[in-house]
């Protein structure tokens, strides 16, 4: 992988990204990876799943004392979910700039939230808010041998240094 050359600071990264029932039912799966391959982030990982009510009680544990916690459990099992793992240079905080605000009426025209969404509870995406959550998401949501490592031809065409 890159070490970031000028900006070796900034490490490459694995981020989790999940379109989630609303953003699936309304078509908007490959709206969103066009916007992450255009970027230049690599898909490692893309599946659609059915989610368990154990899934997405594991995935939102953090949030298991709200009170939408039952209403957002309900949401994301009612219908599939396409679930990805992109990976490329700060791709989980750029990743969330792409996504926007949670609340999608405060999210930015040009982000996905801003682009497609209203209510908050219909929020069309998911992605990881820290390295450690997406390790933690990558690992709940998938098996070591469904992310694949490869290298994108064009890297030397997206990064200064490969
Ligand atoms: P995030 O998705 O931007 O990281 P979190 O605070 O982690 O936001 O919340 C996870 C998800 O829970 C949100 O994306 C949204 O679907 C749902 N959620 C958060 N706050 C509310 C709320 O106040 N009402 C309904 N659903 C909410
Ligand atoms: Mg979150």
């Amino acid at each position: 992988m890159a070490d970031g050359g000028f900006f070796g600071w900034i490490s490459m990264e694995r981020t989790f990204i999940a379109i989630k029932p609303d953003g699936v039912q309304r078509g908007l799966v490959g709206e969103i990876l066009q916007r992450f391959e255009r970027r230049g982030y690599k898909i490692v990982a893309l599946k659609c799943v059915q989610v368990s009510e154990e899934l997405a009680k594991s995935h939102y544990a953090d949030l298991s004392e709200r009170p939408f916690f039952p209403g957002l459990v309900a949401f994301i099992t009612s219908s599939p979910v396409v679930a990805i793992v992109l990976e490329g240079k700060d791709a989980v905080a750029t990743g969330r700039t792409m996504i926007g605000a949670t609340n999608p009426l405060s999210s930015a025209p040009g982000t996905i939230r801003g682009d497609y969404g209203i209510d908050v509870g219909r929020n069309i995406i998911h992605g990881s808010d820290s390295v450690a959550s997406a390790e933690r998401e990558i690992a709940l949501w998938f098996a070591p041998s469904e992310v694949i490592d490869w290298q994108a031809n064009q890297a030397k065409w997206i990064y200064e240094k490969v």
